[in-house]
């Protein structure tokens, strides 16, 4: 779905990772002044067992440090992964909660719902607040699978004050006390704290159980994730307790329930839709081609070093100077490099094109005497990631996929990816070569040896850049969208 998915996340773990990298790389292109400054906004939904993924909470830190406000984690706690519990024996909220303070998170708990507000109000003492952080999720878990009689027991029992506080309430009533998540007014008064907070990303911890609604057919149980159907009697509960207004006689069909066009559900919904510019994400292709650098600028590459041997690493970053300093292109570059610059002499862009920091450089670097000194700037062109592949990798995919952000801004919307590791680790190609490998790759099927299609170069060629010449330069542009806006 090419033209569906405008950012990229993938599985789990990854996605939350993605966010991070996608929220500060947008800032990085506001910083540089290629896209204007809004209030768009990074949603992450996560699972609780998901912040089991180290790559989850691993770069957490990153986002509070480049005071990220643009980026939000709804982290939907069921407290239940595949097989079980998440923390039966803990409590993964609060767990989550001292990570992502820690970290200096902005932490919204979407906990308890507004059943509760009238108990909490009535709770002189502090005694129910003591009892609901006293459970263990795996005993929280139950509750949501049990009756109403049991909840009394177990929960409120446990002392005489909180057992009062419900004596007013049915067994059924006990079981429909909502959870923060499934509340809509908490749910909008969260998502709408988390939009206003400044200065700080902000993770919403949201209570939930697992099948909400499927009573009997798996709600907070443990084969939840594999319940995918439910039978008739089921639907009929489903039906009853959303008082969903579907004919009593149509319900075994399970058919879709539309509310009317001018239901104020339906305009609120298409309001919405109105505002977010259509129906589904898109990823708009549609760009203007950049401007290439002049014919010559490589020339001096594709007649090779002669005699003399140059390192790829070398080329590479003469290659890299030249581009940056192109005036169309130069500005769209964005190295990446994970903290080996200098092993492969890239020092010198550090002070020609500066390293992203939002705040600036609030210190003297020790090198400052230095003509290469290590200079920080908000306008800075290279991302220094510190010692993260994973980072770096998260990077190069936000700066590729930017263009289908930038299209109405920039015309321009090439963003040339280098990791300078990566291009150094390779062999060197230019200049006398003892070995030469093969121009095109080896065989890769087991028939016989075509001599037409798929040979090895003939050895002792050397290998030219000017194998870069022409339409393959061009090959880079990305591909025309098959879809028209609306
Ligand atoms: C990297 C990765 N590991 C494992 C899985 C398999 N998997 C899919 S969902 C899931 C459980 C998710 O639990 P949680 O994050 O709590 O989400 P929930 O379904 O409870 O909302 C697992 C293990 C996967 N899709 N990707
Ligand atoms: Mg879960």
């Amino acid at each position: 779905m090419p033209d569906f998915w405008q950012f990229s996340t993938v599985s789990m773990g990854l996605g939350p990772l993605m966010a991070i990298y996608q929220a500060r790389f947008m800032r990085y292109l506001e910083d540089r002044g290629l896209k204007k400054p809004s209030d768009q906004k990074v949603w992450a939904f996560l699972g609780d067992g998901e912040t089991d993924e180290p790559e989850t909470l691993g770069a957490i830190s990153l986002a509070s440090r480049e005071h990220l406000d643009n980026l939000i984690f709804v982290i939907n706690c069921n407290l239940q992964r595949l097989d079980g519990p998440v923390r039966g024996n803990g409590q993964i909220i609060q767990e989550l909660e001292a990570n992502f303070r820690g970290n200096g998170w902005n932490v919204i708990k979407l906990i308890w719902g507004s059943d509760w507000d009238p108990l909490l109000a009535a709770d002189k003492t502090g005694i129910l607040v003591k009892r609901m952080g006293e459970i263990v999720d795996g005993e929280f878990q139950k509750y949501s699978t049990e009756s109403g009689a049991y909840i009394r027991k177990h929960f409120f029992g446990k002392y005489p004050e909180t057992l009062k506080l419900v004596e007013h309430l049915s067994d059924d009533e006990l079981t429909r006390l909502r959870l923060g998540g499934h509340d809509p007014e908490k749910v909008y008064a969260a998502f709408r704290a988390a939009m206003h907070n400044k200065g700080t990303p902000t993770v919403i911890l949201t209570r939930t159980i697992k099948g909400y609604g499927m009573g009997e057919a798996g709600e907070g149980k443990n084969i939840t994730h594999q319940q995918k159907k439910m039978n008739e009697i089921e639907l009929r509960e489903f039906r009853k307790r959303f008082d969903i207004p579907i004919p009593e006689d149509d319900v075994a069909h399970a058919p879709f329930y539309r509310p009317a066009k001018d239901s104020i559900e339906m305009q609120y919904m298409l309001e919405r839709r109105r505002e977010l510019g259509g129906f589904q994400p898109k990823r708009d292709t549609r760009l203007r081609p950049i401007i290439m650098p002049e014919d010559g600028l490589f020339t001096e590459f594709e007649k090779g070093t002669g005699d003399r041997p140059a390192s790829t690493t070398m080329v590479y970053l003469r290659m890299l100077t030249k581009l940056v300093k192109d005036p169309n292109i130069g500005k769209l570059i964005v190295p990446i490099v994970p903290d080996e610059a200098r092993t492969f002499g890239m020092e010198s862009l550090f002070r020609a094109i500066g390293i992203y920091a939002h705040m600036g450089q609030l210190y003297e670097p020790v090198d400052a005497e230095n003509l290469l000194y290590y200079k920080e700037a908000k306008n800075g062109q290279i991302l220094e990631e510190g010692i993260t592949e994973a980072g770096s990798m998260c990077s190069f995919i936000a700066a590729g996929t930017a263009y289908s952000e930038l299209r109405d801004q920039y015309d321009s919307v090439l963003l040339l990816l280098l990791d300078v590791r990566h291009a150094a680790r390779r062999r060197p190609r230019l200049g006398r070569r003892r070995h030469a490998r093969p121009r095109l790759h080896a065989r890769r099927h087991s028939g016989p040896h075509h001599p037409e299609r798929r040979r090895p170069a003939a050895p002792g060629r050397p290998q030219s850049f000017a194998c870069l010449r022409g339409a393959q330069y061009q090959s880079v542009r990305p591909p025309r969208s098959r879809t028209k806006w609306p």
